[in-house]
């Protein structure tokens, strides 16, 4: 097989959701000896981009970008690992950090503005839900990203955004830019909180990052 047929094969797995042939077809990748990196950012990650444009446009639905997102998983654990091991740095948009605060165990939402995020080409750690105040301010510490996006779906854990943000400068990290989502936010209370910005939905959660990190 050709070079740029292993790449397609790569792009397409991720396109049509399929952990085992992204998985396969990273590993003939690496078989082929094809750069690591090429096999990212030509094989992968137009396949990721193309999912995210089409779910923009409605043409695909989240289901399907769910599943893109996790054929792209399985075979970015086999090439990282061959990319640390080589040395070579994978060139971001930015690095985001993103969590649910503290309380809150909703996380399909964030899930989906991660997914959009990566898929723009941002390198994204996701903390999961329920994530405490003080581990937030750690990894920002520890992993000093450019932006920290702050999932709330209630109006009893909104709160935590606005905590997060005043345990942020009491450490006097104020060169990350914090912004906000979810259910019962607005763009009112990220002003009231001092957020960077808020993000309606996951397109507009990415166009904001984008903007952020020009
Ligand atoms: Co719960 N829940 N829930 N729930 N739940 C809501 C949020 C609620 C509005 C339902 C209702 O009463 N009408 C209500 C909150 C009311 C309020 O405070 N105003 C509620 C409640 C009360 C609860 C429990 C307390 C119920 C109970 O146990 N009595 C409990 C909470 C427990 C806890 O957190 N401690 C609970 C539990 C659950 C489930 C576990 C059953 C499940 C969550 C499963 C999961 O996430 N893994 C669940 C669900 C599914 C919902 C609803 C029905 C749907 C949420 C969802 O996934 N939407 C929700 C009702 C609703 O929202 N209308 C509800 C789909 C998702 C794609 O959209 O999450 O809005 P969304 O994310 C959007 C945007 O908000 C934005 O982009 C996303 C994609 O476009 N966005 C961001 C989100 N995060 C962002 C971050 C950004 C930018 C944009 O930047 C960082």
């Amino acid at each position: 097989m050709t070079v740029d047929e292993l790449l397609n094969k790569l792009r397409d797995a991720v396109e049509r959701g399929d952990e085992e042939g992204a998985d396969a077809a990273a590993k003939a990748a690496l078989e082929a000896n094809i750069n690591p990196l090429d096999a990212v950012e030509k094989g992968l990650t137009p396949g990721i981009r193309y999912v995210g444009e089409q779910f923009e446009k409605r043409e695909l639905y989240l289901p399907d970008l769910m599943l893109a997102a996790r054929a792209m998983e399985f075979a970015m654990k086999i090439l990282t690992v061959e990319i640390e091991k080589q040395g070579l740095e994978i060139k971001y948009e930015g690095r985001i950090i993103l969590g649910t605060v503290q309380g809150d165990i909703h996380d399909i939402g964030k899930k989906l503005v991660a997914t959009m995020l990566q898929a723009r080409g941002f390198e994204v750690i996701d903390l999961g839900y329920d994530v405490a105040t003080t581990t937030i301010v750690e990894k920002v510490k520890e992993l000093k990203p450019d932006i920290v996006g702050l999932s709330a779906m209630m109006t009893s854990t909104m709160l935590k955004q606005g905590e997060v943000i005043q345990a942020l400068r009491k450490e006097g990290i104020t060169n990350v830019k914090v912004i906000i989502g979810g259910a019962s936010v607005s763009e009112e209370w990220a002003k009231e909180i001092g957020a960077a910005g808020y993000g309606p939905d996951a397109e507009e959660a990415v166009r904001l990052a984008q903007h952020l990190v020009k």
